[in-house]
Parts: structure tokens; C-alpha cells; sequence
């Protein structure tokens, strides 16, 4: 392996390039050259000041985070560890300028504070994401960066975990020079000066000496204490702890602080939101490693085509239009078109109404959006989007009709959120250009696309799929054929088993808020209330020739249904919604429904614990998702998590259900699903995936390869 920290002398400067790409994470061996280089140089006579700088993109944007994942079993940290690198640059007997360019995140601005002057080229960005991952700044930038900024500067950094530009990093001191220039003149410039400074008898300050940010410590500790007022969070204990070690950097001396920054690392690396937030991380990445993508290239996408101007297929124009493509929406009649380009209007409007956009970039989108109720104009587009009613005979009509107009090499793409690819590929002369590309609502703003894969789709029909979702900055997961794919089907078995508690004795508002102190942002019934409760009721009546007769079913979202009951939409679903409010107090006549179904079953109501309820939710989801590897319908456990995460409102800091399971053990949801069982046993029996597991000592972590 070429080195990752490489020292060239230039006349009587150091110049050490860490070379570690993609980002130049500052893993084991980056932290052993640069010590090693700041040694060496230190020691050369010839060598009178160092300038630190990254090759490729950027100065390093951090640790390497997945160095972190093996301190998960509690193994140590190889060192050198990253904050005896930045004591060793700070306590260099030689000027130290750190060059900035990329992002210097996390660890690499760190690094950067420890050096003795920053300059950065215009477009460079710094800051602290540590926070992303449940962890605080662990390099002594909780020490460094208040003394050079003062508190409220460092916590709007550390706790927001957003980057910087340049020019606000040296308004407020973090940096202390932006480049006009070349950036490495620059720097070697400023090395000499600093040199002959040092030579004069003025040495650098080490940041840990400065006193810029601490001169009014009333200040800084009254910013502190707002803060902790803020932060505090008993799953995510990161925010807390960086308020912490922020007011350390005032109250401690140097080495106390750091020592006390090293504790508050240690107990936020080994945190299950630490390890949620980081495999999360990790798994954002990973859902595009697939096999088609390896063996095929895109398709060029520049002209798209969106059929039905409804909710979704606004929507997804709306994120078309925002990635730069031009898009031509096709409604059945002129009617529906002005309806559908008006919902793509409002849309626009919202945005530039929040300021999200500006009003020249809403006209620019718009100018590349035109309408049509043919869809011979459409003869033109390489990819089609169909997004109409939740039918196979409507979507396949419009297939067929799609097959008559477009040019060959075009791709047909379906929003199903459930219908068989394979056979809607099986209505055209092209099923090798047929993909699912299943988006969620809102589509101009929720992240996930399911993309689903159909036995003939073409292997750069998927690679073009993928790219398309990059190009709206979509997340976007593989997913085989089946009904319901990945999310709908997880989100099934959560509902199953939440009815199956609404009947055992639990009410809807007691388990939505069970759900929602596992870490959802809203309960499963208020989400089937803001959906509609006919979505599922359809899937339920078209899945009921093939259902178990046997198995235990739940007719209370049926009889909802039939008395009109269907959610927001209708003012009244497990919720009654006076005069269009946003949110509901409990429905008494859903409350009476479920009381006269136990009758009907002789079913004795038994209380059942919020802990029961997160119990059975998260063993129902995780197993469905382990019949889903199984069946090879998602490639991976962390794709499931990110389904689950992207669309479905997951918990982030949990990591996805796989994760979670990971964390509380498969022989833990093993016994919960046996312990529930009793009541359903086939809705519980124990994925054989889980037990092979089990037995071979293995976990869902496990599957996740790279
Ligand atoms: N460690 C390991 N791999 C990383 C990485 C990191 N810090 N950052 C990115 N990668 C990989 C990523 O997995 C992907 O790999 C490839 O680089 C491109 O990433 C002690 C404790 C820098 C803004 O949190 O925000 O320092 O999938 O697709 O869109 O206080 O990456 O190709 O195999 O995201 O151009 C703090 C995380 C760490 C920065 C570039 N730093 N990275 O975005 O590329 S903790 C971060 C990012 C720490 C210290 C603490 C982004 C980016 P692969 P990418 P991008």
C-alpha cells in the first residue's frame, strides 16, 4: 500500500500530504505517518516549519469510521490514538500550518486546530459531524475550538453537526487565513513567516494556550447552561456530552479537559445510539454496492416522462424537475393535466415560500416542464415514470400504450407500491426496460426509492434506476419482486401484530405511544390515519383468496372501513379529527368497535405494557425482514434498515430493525417470538435465517458484507 502520509522538503519546509483516499480518514496508519513525519521533521536541522496537507479532494474528513465498528465488541483503539497526533502536531517545536481544502470534518479539523496556523482555500468547508454519529469531537477539538471561538460558536458547530464555509470559519477564528491564491504557496508562505517569526523570538501559540474564546467566561458559561437546557436526551447522550466538554475547556485545566473529552468519547463510542448512528452511516453507502451495478453502466436519462399528475406523480416531477431533468407529465385529459401541473406549482411555491428555493431556480424548473394528454410526445423520453391509480389493468393499459410510443432503449419505470413487476413487464414487447421505481409520498421529499428488480430487467435498467435516485438525492434500495417488496411488507407485519394487540387489550393511542418512545416520530395508527386506512384494507381484500384461513385475523380495520371511518381524509379514522385538525383525540366509536369485536371472539382484554408493545412490534418486523433475506428480496440486513429508516420514519439512532435486533440479541427475539407464538403461531414462527443464525453464532451484522 502506496504511504499515506508522504514528506517532501522544500528548501526548508516540510510539506506532509496525507493520501488516503476516498476522504483521507485518519486511520491507523495516517496516525502513525503523521507522527512519524512531525518527528522526522522535527529533528531535521534543514526543516525550520511543516505544512500539513490532503491530496485529492480534501484534508482528511475524519476518522475512520469504520475503524470505529470493532470497538463495538469493545476491542481498544490501534494507536496511536487520533489525540495524541494532534498533542504531538500542537507540541511540534516547529510552526505547524494545517491546509485546508474539501471538507476537514470531524478529526481532520481537529488536526487542523492542533496546528499552529489554518489557511483554506476559498471553498473549503470545516465543522463537526461527530454529533451525526452519537459521538463528540475526541481529538481535543471540544478543547480547542471553544478557546479560539468561544462556546456558542463551538456548540452551534458541535451539536448541529453542519459544516462551515471558509469565510465564516475565519470570522469567527477557527481558520486564520483564506488563500486568494495557490493553497500550498500559501501555506509554505506563511511557514517561512512563522518560521523567521519563531526565530525572532515569537513562537506560535498552541491553540490550547489561546485565550480568544474564554475572555468573558460569565458568557461563555451562561451559553453552556442554555444549552444544556436543550440537549438533554436519555437515548442520545452525545449532545449532552458535548455541552459537557465545551464548559471542561473553560473550567479545566489542558490536560484535565482532554482527559475529561477521552471519557466523554469512550462512553458515547460504546452507546447503542453511537452504534445505531454509525452503522446507519455505514449502510447509507452500502445499499449501492449491488451486483447489476458492478456488471453495467446507466443509461443517459435527460428527457422524463411522468404519467398521471396525482399526489405521486407531481411529486415526483417536483424532484425530476429539482435534479435538472426536463419532464413532460401526460394526464388522461386537460382537466386532470392543469390539475396535475398546478400541484406541481404549489409544490414550487412552497418551496420558494420557505426559501428552499429561489424564485429564478422555480422559473428555470418550470421552463423544463411541459404537459400532454398524448403520449406520443413522449416519443423523445428515456425513461418513463407511470405514477396512476393502484391498478394492474390501468397501470398495464398505460404500459401498453407507453410500448406503442417510445423509442427503443427508453425505460419503462413503475411507482407500484405493490403490483407484480414480472407481470406488468409481461405486457410489452421490452420487459428487459421494465423496473419498479417505487417512490414515497411526499416524492419530492421523502429520501427512499425502492427499486425493484423484475426477472428480466435489464442489468443497466437497474444501474440506471440507482443513478437516477443519486441524481435526486434519493437513497435508493434494490428489492426482488414480491408484494408489498421490502418496507410495505415490514410495515405489514408491524400491523398485524399492533392488531392483534388493539384486540388482546391495548388501545390505539396506547400503542402509538409506545411507539413513539421507541423512537418513532408518530405511532402506527396515526401514520394508517394520515395514509388512509383503504390503502391496506385493498391489499388486505386482494390478498384475502390466498390468506390462511386458519390463521387468526383482525376485522376492525375492515369494519372501519365499511362504517367510513378511513382517517384524516375522512375526519374521523382511530382518531377523530374536528374541523381538519392535523391531530386527533381518540375515536370512542373505534374504542366501542374493538370492544364489541373482543365480545364477538371472547377475547378477555388484558393490560399490556409499552414494553410488550415495542417487544412485538420490532420481533415481527425483524422477522419478516429475515424472510425477506431469505427469499433474496433485499440483498442485505443494513438495506432493510435503510428502508425502514428512509421511508418509514425508523428511529435513525436505533440503526434499522436489523440493527436493532443485533443490539438486543437474537436469542432475545428468538424468545419473544416463541414467548408470543402462543396466540399466532404462524405469524410468529421464527425465521429459519434467524436460527441458522442463532446457531451459528452469527448475527444480522454479519450479513452485511464491505
Ligand atoms: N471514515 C471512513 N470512510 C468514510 C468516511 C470516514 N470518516 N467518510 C466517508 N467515507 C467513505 C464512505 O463510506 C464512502 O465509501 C466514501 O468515503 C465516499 O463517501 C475523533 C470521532 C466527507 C462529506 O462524519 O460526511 O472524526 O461507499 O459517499 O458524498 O473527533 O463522506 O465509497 O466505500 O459520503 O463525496 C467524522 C463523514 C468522523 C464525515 C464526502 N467525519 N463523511 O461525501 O462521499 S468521526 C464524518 C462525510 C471523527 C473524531 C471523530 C462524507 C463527505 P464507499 P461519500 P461524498
Amino acid at each position: 500500500m502506496a504511504d499515506v502520509v508522504e514528506t517532501v522538503t522544500l528548501d526548508d519546509v516540510a510539506l506532509v500530504t496525507i493520501d488516503n483516499p476516498p476522504v483521507n480518514a485518519l486511520g491507523q496508519a495516517v496516525r502513525q505517518g503523521l507522527i512519524d513525519a512531525i518527528d522526522a521533521a522535527e529533528a531535521n536541522p534543514a526543516i525550520r516549519a511543516i505544512v500539513l496537507i490532503g491530496a485529492g479532494g480534501t484534508f482528511p474528513a475524519g476518522a475512520d469510521i469504520r475503524e470505529f465498528a470493532q470497538f463495538d465488541s469493545g476491542a481498544p483503539a490501534p494507536e496511536p490514538w487520533l489525540p495524541q497526533v494532534c498533542n504531538r502536531i500542537e507540541a511540534c517545536g516547529k510552526p505547524v500550518v494545517a491546509a485546508l481544502h474539501g471538507t476537514a470534518l470531524g478529526g481532520g479539523f481537529e488536526v487542523a486546530l492542533a496546528a499552529h496556523w489554518r489557511v483554506a482555500h476559498p471553498a473549503a468547508r470545516m465543522g463537526f459531524p461527530e454529533v451525526n454519529l452519537g459521538l463528540v469531537p475526541g481529538a481535543g477539538g471540544t478543547q480547542r475550538a471553544p478557546r479560539l471561538a468561544g462556546a456558542k460558536v463551538a456548540l452551534d458547530l458541535m451539536l448541529s453537526g453542519k459544516p462551515i464555509r471558509a469565510t465564516e470559519a475565519l470570522a469567527t477564528g477557527l481558520i486564520d487565513e483564506i488563500a486568494e491564491h495557490d493553497l500550498i504557496d500559501t501555506a509554505l508562505a506563511r511557514a517561512r513567516t512563522m518560521a523567521d517569526a519563531a526565530a525572532a523570538g515569537h513562537p506560535p501559540v498552541p491553540t490550547s494556550n489561546r485565550t480568544e474564546g474564554t475572555r468573558d467566561p460569565a458568557a461563555y458559561e451562561a451559553e453552556v447552561r442554555a444549552r444544556r437546557a436543550k440537549v438533554a436526551n436519555p437515548n442520545i447522550i452525545a449532545p449532552s456530552k458535548i455541552v459537557d466538554c465545551v464548559e471542561a475547556a473553560l473550567l479545566l485545566p489542558t490536560e484535565t479537559g482532554r482527559a475529561f473529552e477521552n471519557a466523554a468519547f469512550g462512553d458515547c463510542l460504546t452507546s447503542p445510539a453511537s452504534i445505531g448512528l454509525r452503522h446507519a452511516f455505514l449502510a447509507e453507502r452500502r445499499v449501492a454496492k449491488v451486483p447489476e451495478l458492478a456488471r453495467a453502466t446507466a443509461r443517459e436519462v435527460a428527457q422524463v416522462g411522468v404519467i398521471g399528475g396525482g399526489l405521486m406523480g407531481a411529486g415526483i416531477a417536483s424532484a425530476l424537475l429539482g435534479a435538472g431533468l426536463s419532464v413532460v407529465m401526460i394526464e388522461r385529459d386537460h382537466d386532470a393535466l392543469a390539475k396535475g401541473l398546478e400541484r406541481v406549482a404549489v409544490i414550487h411555491q412552497r418551496a420558494v415560500d420557505k426559501g428552499r428555493l429561489t424564485e429564478a431556480a422555480r422559473d428555470a424548473e418550470w421552463d423544463r416542464l411541459n404537459g400532454g394528454t398524448d403520449m406520443s410526445v413522449l416519443a423523445g423520453a428515456d425513461l418513463v415514470i407511470e405514477a396512476v391509480f393502484e391498478d394492474f389493468d390501468v397501470k398495464a393499459g398505460v404500459f401498453r400504450a407507453l410500448d406503442q410510443v417510445l423509442k427503443p432503449g427508453a425505460i419503462l419505470a413503475t411507482n407500484t407500491s405493490y403490483l407484480d413487476i414480472d407481470a406488468l413487464a409481461a405486457t410489452v414487447s421490452r420487459p428487459s426496460d421494465v423496473i419498479g421505481l417505487h417512490f414515497f409520498s411526499p416524492a419530492n421529499v421523502m429520501k427512499l426509492v425502492e427499486v425493484v428488480v423484475g426477472k428480466a430487467t435489464a442489468d443497466d435498467v437497474v444501474a440506471t434506476g440507482f443513478a437516477l435516485a443519486k441524481r435526486l438525492g434519493k437513497i435508493a434500495v434494490r428489492a426482488g419482486n414480491i408484494d408489498g417488496f421490502i418496507g410495505n411488507r415490514i410495515l405489514s407485519a408491524y400491523r398485524t401484530a399492533t392488531d392483534f394487540l388493539l384486540e388482546d387489550g391495548a388501545t390505539p393511542a396506547q400503542i402509538d405511544a409506545a411507539m413513539r418512545s421507541f423512537g418513532f416520530p408518530v405511532g402506527p395508527y396515526q401514520v394508517i390515519d394520515m395514509a388512509g386506512l383503504e390503502i391496506s384494507w385493498a391489499r388486505r381484500k386482494r390478498l384475502a383468496a390466498t390468506r390462511d384461513p386458519g390463521a387468526r385475523y383482525v376485522d376492525i380495520g375492515d369494519l372501519m372501513c365499511e362504517a367510513g371511518w378511513i382517517g384524516q381524509k375522512s375526519g374521523r379514522g382511530y382518531y377523530v379529527y374536528e374541523n381538519g385538525a392535523r391531530s386527533g383525540v381518540e375515536n370512542p366509536d373505534v374504542l366501542a368497535l374493538i370492544a364489541a369485536e373482543r365480545d364477538r371472539k371472547g377475547i378477555i382484554a388484558r393490560d399490556i405494557s409499552a414494553n410488550e408493545i415495542r417487544r412485538r412490534a420490532l420481533a415481527a418486523m425483524v422477522n419478516e425482514g429475515a424472510h425477506l433475506l431469505q427469499a433474496g428480496i433485499a440483498l442485505r440486513p443494513s438495506d432493510i434498515d435503510m428502508v425502514m429508516l428512509f421511508g418509514y420514519g425508523f428511529p435513525r439512532w436505533r440503526g434499522g430493525p436489523m440493527k436493532a435486533a443485533d443490539q438486543a440479541g437474537l436469542v432475545q427475539i428468538r424468545k419473544d417470538l416463541q414467548s408470543f407464538a402462543e396466540g399466532e403461531p404462524e405469524f410468529w414462527e421464527p425465521s429459519p435465517l434467524l436460527l441458522d443464525l442463532i446457531k451459528t453464532g452469527r448475527n444480522f451484522g454479519s450479513l452485511n458484507e464491505g
